[in-house]
């Protein structure tokens, strides 16, 4: 009963629901009368309080709570929220200074929440907060990644460096420096962006004297429930959460955030539900951003341009305290595809991470794998131009050819064929037709500049997935997942999945994702993880109830059980013509009472770590008179091994790309000297719009991966992990003979206009 995966392309079932308003997020579904929250933060981004006094806000008409740090101690919560913590490469212990729910003593930076007021309105809980006495002594900002003792943001860090990480050895990369016939050298910055998700953070949260329910817009239920059951002392079973229809997580919604605990606290003491919505601004200020880390990288080639050493040394911002991943994304994660898909004898990479008195910086859309690709493919792109070879055989020179192929970093590439995904690039990018289309735009009194990305990721997380999927009375079957869908279509692909595998017809499956009381555990979305492991998981239930069903009807065929076979969406049996569908077969065996049969569950712990990797061309027109660049083509060719949705694969990909694009083009997060957030709302951070994309072409050469069983390859993350060099690349080249021979992210009109200035031609 092999029957993988049919890669067709269905249509998304719940578009029309969330395209005609009805969508249920977070807003939607909290209890009629809940209490509202607001939370006052920090107007400064770094100061000792010395008064907080909120007597008279909770006096205030409607209030019915006011939190301070001072009240959560006192309540004995547990403040210390979960943040993972690399070695330093000494062996050493990183920074893990413990981050409160709610300041306590100090401010750290702007929107660091301070108070949590509950009223019966909003509006009462936001008049109420402006009667709260917050009085501080200013100290010094520390903004910059470099160690100073002048302005410690922390006790467990003097210097504000909370850590300095190192992979591979640095001794072999000397040498082979040492012996270098050509060493090439580029510093690459990597600007801090906001996530913007266009639902902002929320929750609400209720308790009816024995269970807590906490409802979020999270990227996957488990790991806050289990947070939460540690923060309020609470065994787990007396907690429930849940997750509605979420509109964008990006990584930044996987972490858990101090108003979750806050909420959960309000609604525990008061006895009724108390919900928060974050706003615009305020998610600015408050939600996890990402990238911001600058990087020294330099490559050593021999005579015939083969690459003998790679050295990174990268600095990064952390924020203001260690976040869920913050301190795994810049050194760990990083370090996972650092020398992409080169075969690169030695390597060296250190990477320190400095505390700032900036909100923190945490996942975003490839944590840490963008940023690796974006080095590496920069200074390629540098050494081809300073060696004087073409960048695309510079690639081919230097790509790995023999699998598998273990990496500097531990990597295991099982399998891939990069030249012959990037000969398909070539074609469909029409690389041939550049110079023509470059004399074009000349004329047009634009540059233009053609500029190549070859990318690869590495998917990790927790390889384990659960999936449970039940016989209904009605007739029909639920699947219920444990990942979390944030758009991205999980409800269509995952019931298709189990529809193609079982022969239930699509129409007769329920879904059901993130409710922690439906499912006994599950990963959640994050890191591309989701298809892969929860299609495999699906397969292994599938294969349970075909054969538990098979043997049961075995009986009712009076054959033995290995004569049923499932094929053609239909039980069959020598000799019997009796071939009931796996619904009429459930359907017998509710008939018979066999309840055991009606419910299958499915843990599946594979290693399901997959290696996608691709080739983006982006080409850029500028204008030199005002400084705006536009990406007016772009291509990407994909080895996502077999897909189970093209269509949906294809729309990751360009939502990838159009994150990229926005970082590289127009999203530009600025602090002022104090901290203060410049960008903080849409007047002053740009968002790509849809007329900042050009229409991308996309196909794959498709090498299915050996880590799973459908060959399948994560897609969620990668398009963002390609563009960002594929479009710096591009922008390097248009400018590399007006003499511009440092370009860095984000290239608005402002910025171009003074590189062109600097050169002195424009
Ligand atoms: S940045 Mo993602 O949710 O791994």
């Amino acid at each position: 009963m092999e029957k993988f995966g049919k890669s067709q392309a269905v249509k998304r079932t719940e578009d029309i629901r969330l395209l005609t308003g009805h969508g249920r997020y977070i807003d939607d579904i909290a209890p009629e009368g809940a209490l509202q929250a607001f939370v006052l933060r920090a107007p400064v981004a770094h100061a000792t309080i010395t008064t907080l006094d909120v007597s008279e806000a909770r006096q205030a008409e409607g209030v019915k709570l006011v939190l301070t740090a001072a009240d959560l101690d006192e309540a004995g919560l547990d403040m210390a929220m979960r943040a993972g913590l690399v070695k330093n490469r000494d062996g050493s212990d990183a920074a893990a200074p413990k981050r409160p729910y709610l300041a306590r003593d100090r401010i750290r930076h702007v929107g660091e929440p301070v108070a949590f007021v509950v009223a019966e309105t909003l509006q009462q809980a936001k008049d109420a907060a402006e009667l709260i006495e917050l009085d501080f002594d200013e100290l010094p900002v520390h903004m910059e990644f470099v160690q100073d003792t002048n302005a410690p943001i922390h006790e467990e860090a003097p210097d504000n460096r909370a850590y300095d990480f190192g992979l591979g050895d640095e001794e072999a990369t000397k040498a082979a420096f040492d012996k270098a016939a050509n060493v090439v050298r580029l510093e690459v910055g990597d600007n801090r962006v906001i996530c913007n998700a266009m639902e902002p953070r929320g929750c609400f949260a209720e308790f009816d004297g024995k269970r807590l329910h906490v409802a979020f817009n999270g990227q996957g239920v488990w790991s806050l429930k289990s947070d939460l059951a540690k923060a309020l002392d609470m065994p787990e079973e007396a907690i429930r959460v849940t997750t509605p229809d979420v509109g964008g997580g990006f990584g930044m919604k996987a972490a858990p955030y101090p108003e979750y605990f806050c909420a959960a606290h309000a609604a525990r003491v008061l006895g009724q539900p108390v919900h928060w919505m974050s706003d615009r601004t305020e998610a600015m200020l408050s939600d996890h951003a990402g990238r911001d880390l600058v990087t020294m990288a330099e490559l050593a080639f021999d005579e015939q341009n083969r690459i003998l050493g790679y050295r990174v040394h990268t600095k990064s911002n952390l924020g203001a305290w260690n976040s869920q991943f913050g301190q795994f994304i810049q050194s760990f994660l990083f370090a996972r595809v650092l020398t992409g898909t080169y075969d690169i004898p030695a390597a060296w990479l250190r990477a320190e991470g400095f505390y700032t008195n900036t909100t923190q910086v945490d996942a975003y859309r490839g944590a840490g794998r963008p940023e690796a690709i974006y080095v590496i493919e920069r200074v390629m792109d540098r050494a081809a131009r300073e060696l004087g070879v073409d960048p695309i055989e510079l690639r081919k020179i230097n790509f790995i050819k023999q699998f598998p192929y273990e990496t500097v970093s531990g990597e295991n590439y099982d399998v891939g064929d990069f030249p012959r995904v990037l000969d398909h690039a070539i074609a469909d990018a029409d690389v041939a037709g550049f110079e023509a289309r470059k004399a074009e735009s000349e004329k047009a009194g634009k540059l233009r500049g053609i500029g190549l990305s070859y990318y690869i990721e590495s998917i990790l997380g927790d390889p384990s997935e659960d999936v449970k999927v039940t016989f209904d009375e009605d007739g029909g079957a639920t699947i219920y997942v444990g990942t979390q869908s944030n758009g991205q279509g999980h409800e269509t692909v995952f019931a298709k999945f189990l529809s193609d595998q079982s022969g239930i017809p699509l129409e007769k499956i329920s879904f059901v994702q993130g409710d922690s009381d439906l499912i006994a555990r599950g990963g959640g979305t994050g890191g591309s993880r989701s298809v892969t492991t929860q299609a495999t998981v699906t397969l292994t239930a599938v294969r349970d109830m075909v054969a538990g069903l098979g043997e049961f009807l075995a009986e009712e065929m009076g054959v033995d059980p290995d004569e049923v076979r499932f094929d053609d969406e239909r039980f069959r049996a020598e000799g019997s013509n009796v071939s009931p569908t796996m619904l009429e077969a459930a359907a017998m065996a509710r008939e018979a009472g066999r309840e055991d049969l009606l419910s299958w569950s499915a843990h599946t712990a594979i290693d399901a770590r997959s290696y996608p990797n691709g080739a983006h061309f982006a080409e850029v027109e500028i204008d030199p008179e005002t400084g705006v660049t536009e990406v007016v083509k772009y291509t990407v060719v994909d080895d996502f091994g077999n897909l189970i949705n093209p269509m949906l694969a294809e729309g990751q990909v360009h939502g990838g790309v159009a994150q990229g694009i926005g970082q590289a083009i127009t999203e530009h997060t600025v602090f002022d000297d104090d901290g203060q957030l410049l960008t903080a709302t849409f007047m002053d951070y740009a968002m790509p719009r849809a007329y900042d994309m050009p229409w991308i072409g996309f196909d794959v050469e498709p090498v299915p991966s050996t880590g799973n069983p459908m060959g399948m390859k994560g897609c969620g993350e990668a398009g963002t992990v390609g563009a960002l060099a594929a479009v710096s690349n591009a922008v390097q080249d248009a400018l590399w003979e007006r003499g511009v021979k440092q370009v860095d992210m984000p290239f608005t009109p402002h910025r171009m206009w003074s590189l062109m200035g600097n050169a002195g031609t424009a």
